[in-house]
């Protein structure tokens, strides 16, 4: 066990939200006032309106791992909460913990922001022996989620789900019905698993490509030197193609309801009947691939929010994420829930099966998802292309192959020197499908990419053994990073549908957005007449700094991607794109604003930010009462980021028109691009994070201010 964090000294309001710094120790207890015992994953037969929940210090031993940590009623998860739309629910929660604040927040849920349980933002927190009673109206429906935003304490098993009735018939009703919630476990405190990450950001990453793993890697790339040079280069960016997740099964056992593999949690069926599985990843840190060989998962909910249903066999949840499936399992046999890690490095599993002590086989772990360049912001390229086929191709200045330059640390983003990254600044407005006009695709500023006199100067970087046919230096055409273009700088220089980009068509792929809307498919949310203005807030792509390592130059719309290392797998994986409310949306207008941010970050300092500025040195996001707003967001980074926006909808912009899915959180793909509407109907200060809980301790943070 490491150090209590009240060993640590005291902790601020302030650095609760901020820093995660709380080491967990305690247990809890928790009590829910109107339901008994819980079995894992059962839900309480009546809906309540009142709870009561007690947080404690509690020592918990799962998979033969031990945690002393804060937890609550002495379980993980905690406690199924349901309740019914339409009531007004009470839930007191008293803090038990003797030197910690604590906290809940109902994840998803629309509340007044003072009910929301984010310290120090929300409300001030809950002092060790107080009790504070939320209380708000349930205007919504489906399943949802609970957990500790107060320091680490999410990670320690602070967790628990929300079920919630519908007024209306519930459309997607089964004679069964379970909550699955996926979470990991590790004996190793929070604030330790972030120092070791400092110190060595692959220090959990082991999985490496090694010789073994040569001659595969060369059948996928067409020959064992492409293979080989492909390695060379990804070295010499200093990043591994193999780096997936931040921390890994070498120090987390997975668990589903609370479960180790071993320990097999069971959901019993008759053969026949229809289940619904209501999935959540309560994890802190991992993305979970799940699938039920034998079944057909249909897919009728996601974020709470039925949605067509999708027949799939297999789906990717992000951290945060629910989405509801029903199973119609037909055999008198035993089926395997198998959710293994995205860097496939361990799985949860549980079982369904008509009797007690049946099991099936747990399928072998899948190939660990490789990073391509298009994780990396480089457009649009297969599996096992690579950096020998980008020949031609326009790049940022600071190419993630440069290395980091001595940027004044905290350099303010709009003041950037850096020439322009064209690419990287493509034309927002005209991304993605809406109907909104693109004030400054045609103004005179508007410059062609890759003028012949833009050649990357690439003598700071050394090249010398990194021999890549078609990368020589004067074959590449890269803007240079002493040509400071003011057009170019202005993102919104760009015509829409750039032709002259040599990147616009390659290989008969369309490029992301630089050939304008992407969602072909997408019938305008509104009639068109006469849409309003676009004002957009863009600060233009970050600086290259100690805070961000990378540009994505070419971000793409990967709403179609089912996630790295799922694509071309022999089954039907669900994406994005796919998802379809079965209700039209609220608001029918088109934004007003779009709010353009890059997801950017330094895996080697383990710093991570919005537009190359951590939580500490930016100010909120103010967004008017009512404002319809566009969030765009740009991944410059190699990871996934699940983005969530407390307080009001993400309405995804997916090509799905008036039917675009109302979600609570977005997974951002590396190297992607992608576009949400916020109505800002909820007055008050909530917060909007990735919800990995360490890239929100580092810095993945801000306030959102609605007045
Ligand atoms: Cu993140």
């Amino acid at each position: 066990m490491s150090s209590p964090s009240f060993l640590r000294g005291g902790l601020t309001r302030r650095r609760f939200v901020t820093s995660l710094a709380a080491g967990g120790v305690a247990t809890a207890f928790a009590r829910p006032a109107l339901a008994g015992v819980q079995q894992a994953g059962a839900i309480p037969a009546q809906a309540a309106t009142q709870w009561q929940l007690t947080v404690a210090h509690t020592h918990i031993e799962i998979d033969r791992k031990s945690l002393k940590a804060p937890c609550i009623g002495g379980s993980v998860p905690a406690p199924t909460l349901r309740w019914r739309q339409g009531d007004t629910v009470e839930i007191a929660v008293t803090n038990h913990l003797k030197h910690q604040d604590t906290s809940l927040h109902w994840h998803g849920i629309r509340l007044p922001a003072q009910m929301d349980g984010v310290p120090g933002i929300s409300f001030a927190g809950i002092s060790p022996g107080q009790t504070f009673t939320y209380r708000f109206p349930v205007t919504q429906s489906g399943t949802y989620w609970y957990h500790g935003h107060s320091g680490m304490q999410e990670a320690q098993g602070l967790y628990g789900a929300l079920v919630i009735d519908p007024t209306q018939p519930d459309p997607n009703a089964c004679p069964r019905d379970y909550v699955i919630m996926l979470s990991e476990w590790t004996d190793v405190d929070p604030q330790d698993i972030l120092n070791t990450l400092k110190m060595q950001s692959d220090y959990y990453t082991f999985r490496q490509r090694t010789a073994a793993s040569l001659l595969p890697d060369a059948k996928a790339a067409g020959g064992l030197i492409p293979a080989l040079k492909d390695r060379l280069a990804w070295s010499k960016m200093r990043m591994a193609a193999t780096d997936i997740s931040d921390v890994s099964g070498i120090i987390y056992s997975y668990l589903l309801n609370g479960q180790a593999p071993d320990t097999n949690w069971l959901g019993l069926f008759t053969p026949g009947e229809r289940v619904r599985l209501r999935f959540i990843n309560a994890s802190s840190m991992t993305f979970f691939d799940v699938r039920i060989p034998g079944l057909e998962l249909l897919v009728v909910q996601a974020d709470g929010n039925d949605i067509e249903p999708v027949p799939v066999d297999e789906f990717r949840i992000g951290v945060a994420e629910t989405y509801d499936v029903i199973v119609q399992p037909k055999a008198n046999q035993a089926y395997t829930i198998f959710a293994q890690s995205e860097d496939r490095t361990g799985f949860a599993r549980g079982t369904l099966a008509p009797r007690a002590g049946m099991s099936a086989p747990i399928p072998p772990l899948d190939p660990r998802p490789v990073r391509t360049m298009v994780d990396m912001g480089m457009g649009t390229m297969q599996p096992g292309q690579s950096m020998q086929t980008m020949q031609g191709m326009p790049m940022p200045p600071h190419t993630p192959m440069a290395t980091l330059p001595a940027a004044p640390h905290g350099a303010s983003a709009p003041q950037h020197t850096h020439a322009a990254m064209p690419m990287a600044a493509t034309p927002h407005p005209t991304a993605l499908n809406t109907t909104a006009p693109v004030p400054t695709a045609s103004t005179p500023k508007a410059k062609p990419l890759a003028q012949p006199d833009d050649t990357m100067d690439m003598s700071g970087m050394d090249m010398s053994d990194m021999d890549m046919p078609g990368m020589d230096r004067g074959g590449m055409s890269m803007p240079s990073r002493a040509h400071t273009s003011t057009a170019a700088h202005s993102p919104h220089a760009m015509p829409p549908s750039n032709t002259t980009s040599p990147m616009a068509h390659r290989g008969g792929h369309t490029m992301g957005h630089h050939t304008g809307p992407i969602d072909q498919a997408a019938p305008p949310a509104t009639p068109s007449t006469a849409p309003p203005l676009l004002q957009v807030d863009d600060p233009g792509p970050p600086p290259l700094n100690v805070e961000n390592q990378n540009i994505a130059a070419m971000p793409t719309d990967r709403l179609g991607s089912p996630g790295d290392g799922l694509e071309h797998n022999g089954r039907r994986v669900l994406t994005y794109k796919q998802l379809r409310a079965t209700r039209p949306g609220t608001d029918p207008r088109s934004p007003t604003r779009e709010i353009i941010l890059h997801l950017t970050g330094n895996m080697e300092r383990y710093i991570w930010g919005f537009n190359g500025r951590k939580f500490s040195e930016s100010g909120p996001i103010r967004l008017k009462k009512n404002e319809r707003v566009r969030f765009t967001l740009i991944n410059d980074t190699m990871m996934e980021h699940p983005i969530h926006l407390h307080g009001m909808w993400s309405e995804l912009e997916n090509g799905q028109g008036a039917y675009q899915p109302y979600k609570h959180t977005l997974i951002a793909q590396p190297g992607a691009k992608l576009s949400y509407l916020v109505t800002a109907d909820a007055p008050g200060m909530w917060a909007y994070h990735c919800h990995l809980m360490l890239h929100m301790d580092q810095g993945m943070f801000r306030t959102v201010i609605v007045a």
